[in-house]
């Protein structure tokens, strides 16, 4: 098993230690009976989510549990897989690692990378908003995984505070790929859920690309200074209009260099959203980063 090394990570962008970590060290058939079940996380539809420790090394992990008859029941078996499939062949320092799998007569397990400061919509929702300090690097990890995803064909469309946590050091981890495509299978929309993340040609039920990942960083940016996203409204109806509009207005508490990344992300057309790659260069990510705890700007280099 190889580890993430600092040359693997685009110059500009923040990479992480990977602990030399013994879940990987020696991929074994794992069962219930290898770990230590602690405190419950969470709790969804098709199962729970526990805190565990790996009774042979130690290693502190996350426990995703869910109930094969659900994952039935629901048919989300195929999308199910495909989170397997897509999330255990990623190792980024922004990515939440999936370490392995597992299953008994009526559930399956996956191992997951165990996040120590928990989930962001809560650590936001806490804060109301964050400095641009604490905006830009989280802004600027998240781009550093979307711009790895990218690179290996995968849109990860389900970009939102509920889908990152925060490392033990407050690195950003994306989590939750049950939603995510490889390209370029450019599919439509079906629509469920929160439309706020959406960009128009989604509202639009158009064809997409990665670029709608841009665009959902842009709402992100947004949301993490002023508190909550740009096109928030209590009906649908009148977000679509909005998201479709483009009718954003910025706070004028927004620095004009946070305010020129966000309106540079939501522009309607695909094409025309600021590129990933730039953004480490962006003055917004510029001005601040000599501001970011050592621990975070000294992994750029
Ligand atoms: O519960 C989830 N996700 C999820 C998604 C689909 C289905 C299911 C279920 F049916 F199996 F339940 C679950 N996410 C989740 C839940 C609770 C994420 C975070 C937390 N809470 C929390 N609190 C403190 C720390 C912490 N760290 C974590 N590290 N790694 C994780 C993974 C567990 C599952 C996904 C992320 C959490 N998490």
């Amino acid at each position: 098993m190889h580890k993430q090394g600092a040359s693997q990570v685009p110059s500009g962008f923040v990479s992480s230690h990977d602990v030399a970590n013994s879940l990987q060290a020696s991929p074994r058939q794992y069962t219930l009976e290898n770990f230590e079940i602690g405190k419950k996380l969470g709790k969804g539809k098709f199962g729970k989510v526990y805190c565990a420790r790996d009774k042979a090394t130690g290693y502190v992990c996350a426990l995703k549990v869910m109930e094969k008859k659900e994952l039935i029941h629901y048919k989300v078996e195929k999308q199910f897989r495909r989170e397997i499939e897509i999330q255990s062949n990623l190792r980024h320092p922004n990515i939440l690692r999936l370490y392995g799998h597992f299953h008994d007569a009526s559930r399956v397990f996956l191992i997951l990378e165990y996040a120590g400061q928990g989930e962001m919509f809560k650590v936001l929702r806490k804060k109301g908003r964050f400095d641009d300090v604490l905006a830009s690097q989280y802004i600027c990890q998240i781009a550093a995984a979307l711009a790895y995803l990218h690179k290996k064909h995968i849109i990860h469309r389900d970009l939102k505070p509920e889908n990152l946590l925060i490392g033990l050091d407050g690195e950003v981890k994306l989590s939750d790929f049950g939603w995510s495509v490889h390209t370029p299978t450019s599919r439509r929309n079906t629509m469920c859920g929160t439309l706020d993340y959406l960009p128009p040609e989604m509202v639009e039920a158009k064809d997409h690309d990665n670029k709608v990942d841009l665009w959902a960083l842009g709402v992100l940016t947004y949301e993490f200074l002023v508190g909550s996203p740009p096109f928030e409204e209590p009906a649908h109806k009148a977000t679509y209009k909005r998201i479709s509009k483009v009718d954003l207005k910025i706070p004028g508490f927004v620095s004009v260099e946070a305010s020129d990344l966000i309106r540079k992300l939501l522009q309607h057309k695909p094409e025309k959203r600021f590129p990933l790659e730039q953004i480490p260069e962006h003055p917004w990510i510029m001005k601040n980063r000599p501001l970011w705890p050592k621990s975070q700007a000294e992994k750029l280099h």
